[in-house]
């Protein structure tokens, strides 16, 4: 891996995969981080790295819809491999507006593929991100495995399954070396508060509703985001190329749990405030709302040598304070300062 693409490196999961490379010993080559910029984005969650290592980080604002632009971005660089995480990611807002999601997460990874196939020379491998949400939802029993069939129920899942299909078409018809992973719910920093976690421990901290949807019931199978890098790092080094893999932390919670995890350790940080449990509020349920996800790592555990290795209530413990200690990191995504910051950074590159 000389030449890294990543796309959405300043998002939630990407931000953290690119300093994760950075702290990987056996990492010594370049990364590109291909970012339009959304409203999910913070670029200054990277801000250290230019600096810290010049040239082999460099930032690009480019748009995955405007094909040209990643078309020329494959022609001037010698992109060995990538790893696509752009995308929009929530669900809520892709019941409310579906075309944008099928615009950058299909049309988006349409361009990417196309670029990648017509400089197929230098490509080593394509990573794609994706989703458990691509499976449907689950009852009482059993786990996603790669074989299970695709049954997206949400615009966001059915958006994600589509660039899943397009991905595994280009390794078959035009022998890209992809690989793709479908995981789990993520937490963990630099997670836009827009997320259950997030928002439910800035809503908590701030003596705001906590809105739990429908009853609470909904399961979900939580993985910090750090063992999500490391399962993407142990797919680019020993994952087989045409292969998917699910990953998962094993971590099967009902959402009123977690919320009420959330709340007690707002009771430990703010005691005056207690009991925190109180601002829960039972809120319309999201139509269409999934009730249970859960992974079947097995392949991965097995042939990857791969298993999560935080656990739950240490991660969010940390995760919490990380937030509590992050009150300009909040201020500027939510109210899109870093939009300025980009401008003054990378006036010459966007
Ligand atoms: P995010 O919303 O935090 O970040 C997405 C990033 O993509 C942002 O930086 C945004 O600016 C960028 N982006 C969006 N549209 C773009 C476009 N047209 N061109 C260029 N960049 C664009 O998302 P995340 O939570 O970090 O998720 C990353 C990936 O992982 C997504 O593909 C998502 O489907 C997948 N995923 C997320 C989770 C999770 O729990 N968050 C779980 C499994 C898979
Ligand atoms: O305010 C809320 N109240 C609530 O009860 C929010 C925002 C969510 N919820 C529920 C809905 C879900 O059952 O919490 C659960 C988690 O919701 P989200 O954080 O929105 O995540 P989810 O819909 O499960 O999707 C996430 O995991 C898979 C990511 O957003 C996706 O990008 C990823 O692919």
């Amino acid at each position: 891996m000389n030449t890294v693409l990543i796309t959405g490196g300043c998002g939630f999961i990407g931000s953290n995969f690119i300093l994760f490379l950075f702290n990987e010993p056996s990492f010594t080559g370049s990364v590109i981080n291909l970012d339009v910029c959304t409203y999910a984005a913070n670029p200054s969650n990277l801000a250290d790295l230019a600096e810290e290592y010049g040239d082999r980080y460099r930032f690009r604002k480019i748009d995955l819809n405007d094909g040209p632009a990643v078309l020329e971005l494959f022609e001037t660089d010698p992109i060995d491999t990538v790893v696509h995480f752009a995308a929009e990611s929530h669900v809520d807002r892709s019941i409310s507006g579906p075309k944008l999601f099928v615009e950058t997460n299909v049309m988006g990874t349409l361009h990417l593929l196309e670029a990648a196939r017509a400089n197929a020379e230098h490509l080593v491998r394509f990573h794609h991100v994706s989703t458990d949400e691509v499976y449907g939802e689950l009852g009482e029993s059993g786990a996603f495995r790669e074989d299970t069939p695709y049954h997206p129920n949400s615009p966001y899942s059915a958006s994600k399954a589509a660039s899943d299909h397009l991905v595994r078409a280009y390794a078959h018809t035009y022998g890209l070396p992809i690989t793709i992973s479908n995981c789990s719910n993520n937490y963990g920093p630099y997670q836009f508060p827009e997320k259950l976690i997030p928002l439910m421990m800035l809503n908590a901290m701030e003596g705001k509703s906590l809105p739990v949807y429908g009853d609470g019931s909904n399961i979900r199978d939580w993985l910090h985001v750090v063992d999500h890098c490391e399962a993407i790092w142990a797919i680019l080094q020993r994952g087989s190329c045409g292969e998917t893999y699910n990953v998962g932390g094993g971590t099967e919670l009902p959402n009123l749990d977690v919320v009420r995890t959330i709340c007690a350790l707002a009771d430990d940080a703010h005691p005056d405030r207690s009991p925190h449990s109180d601002l829960i509020e039972f809120v319309k349920d999201r139509p269409g709302h999934d009730w249970r996800y859960a992974i079947d790592a097995t392949k991965i555990e097995r042939e990857l040598g791969w298993s999560p290795r935080h656990d739950f209530e240490t991660g969010l413990r940390e995760t919490f304070e990380w937030y509590r200690n992050q009150p300009q990191w909040v201020e500027s995504v939510r109210s899109g300062a870093y939009q300025e910051w980009v401008e003054t950074h990378y006036a010459d590159e966007s």
